[in-house]
């Protein structure tokens, strides 16, 4: 064997063992923070909002240099597709724990997060969501569930109570799209909506892969109620609104924030004008480092930001707050810390409840100026 090959194998054994290890060179070693979301399919947007902010925050840590334990540590983003599907969400929730990641940052949809929030929950893996809002997600008892958003308990009473208080409306039809989101939300506002006065007159149910609206569309119309509440997503819901305009049927449209995107200004069309929506947190305007933030992520990807990005971006700092607290890489450490989490994120001062929901949580309502998402006014209780 000549020089020259001791020198390839040498370099390969060294590259083996810190692949198997997480060591790499200069003494670093390399932590896996888990990402989950959809990357393909209608939600795709959504969830490369998501991934981008954890991979802004992980990029300025790498930046900025972390030591923990005496230990350069490098942080690596490992980034998975849940493609908004139950079936294909559990399987790559699996690969992340099968990929030894310290922590998730994941899902966007409440429906893939509550079957893989079983797996985090086994593997004692905390997982933060900075999207979904089912509150079923946080009541199952897992101790490794987190999130950075208002739930559908706290979306569902605001938006009722904003179209009966500032929209003056007193009819309403209630189509849901049949996800555990789309129900749930929807759910919400139905309680409150009879306390604020509202007449339900109708309730469809279509689906998250429908595009032709026109038949549930036609049947509400017939009641000509002032106002159409839809749980759903953008890609369902910026549809139907322009289906709405186009029959004629000239009543508001609410939604939550699987619809409050900015994308939704593109797909709804004109009709976007009629649409309200909320987002379970305080506007990136209203948030005092949201400016430098946007800046930044639009430097980075130049694209804009469609809602969640700064709860992702969020997700990474809180999980590498709770590793530093720690002073570990271990993941039942990074755990045991999470509880007395009280970081002071760009979305707010953030503190968990003891079932993982945030302490401190608020409404915000949008509509849409010219097809641009425009922050109109923040609800209270
Ligand atoms: N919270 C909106 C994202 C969708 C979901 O919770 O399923």
């Amino acid at each position: 064997m000549n020089v020259r090959n001791i020198f390839s194998l040498t370099v390969f054994a060294l590259a083996a063992l810190g692949a198997s290890t997480g060591a790499v060179a200069q003494d670093e070693t390399v932590v896996k923070i888990g990402h989950i979301a959809p990357l393909t399919g209608a939600a795709a947007h959504v969830g490369k909002d998501l991934e981008n902010g954890a991979r802004l925050a992980v990029e300025e840590i790498n930046r900025a240099g972390l030591v923990i334990n005496g230990q350069k540590v490098k942080l690596e983003l490992d980034s998975q597709d849940d493609a908004s599907d139950p079936r294909i969400g559990t399987e790559a929730a699996q690969r992340l724990i099968d990929d030894k990641v310290v922590a998730v940052v994941g899902h966007l949809n409440s429906g893939v997060n509550i079957p893989a929030s079983k797996l985090y929950n086994d593997a004692g893996i905390t997982n933060i969501t900075p999207a979904a809002s089912n509150p079923l997600l946080t009541l199952q008892g897992f101790k490794t569930e987190y999130r950075l958003v208002a739930t559908d308990a706290d979306q569902g009473p605001a938006l009722a109570k904003f179209a009966a208080t500032s929209l003056h409306l007193k009819t309403v039809a209630v189509v849901d799209d049949a996800t555990a989101y789309g129900q749930g939300l929807t759910k919400e506002f139905e309680k409150s909506a009879t306390s604020q006065g509202f007449t339900e007159t109708s309730h469809e149910v279509t689906n998250d892969k429908a595009v032709d609206f026109r038949g549930i569309l036609t049947k509400i119309k017939a009641d000509r109620p002032e106002l159409i509440m839809f749980g759903g997503m953008d890609a369902t819901g910026g549809p139907l609104a322009k289906q709405a305009k186009q029959l004629a049927l000239d009543s508001k449209l609410l939604m939550g924030d699987g619809a409050c995107t900015s994308n939704l200004g593109s797909l709804a069309g004109p009709a976007a004008a009629n649409v309200y929506c909320s987002e379970g947190g305080v506007a990136l305007s209203e948030m005092p480092r949201g400016r430098a933030f946007q800046d930044a992520y639009e430097k980075r990807f130049n694209v804009p930001i469609q809602s969640y990005a700064p709860y992702s971006y969020d997700a990474v700092y809180v999980i590498v707050d709770a590793m530093k607290r720690a002073q570990s890489i271990d993941p039942s450490k990074i755990l045991a810390m999470m509880p007395l989490t009280n970081y002071p994120g760009v979305t707010g001062q953030i503190r968990f409840k003891p079932n993982g929901d945030l302490l401190n949580t608020s409404v915000s309502i949008y509509q849409y100026k010219d097809g641009q998402k425009t922050f109109l006014q923040a609800m209270k209780d």
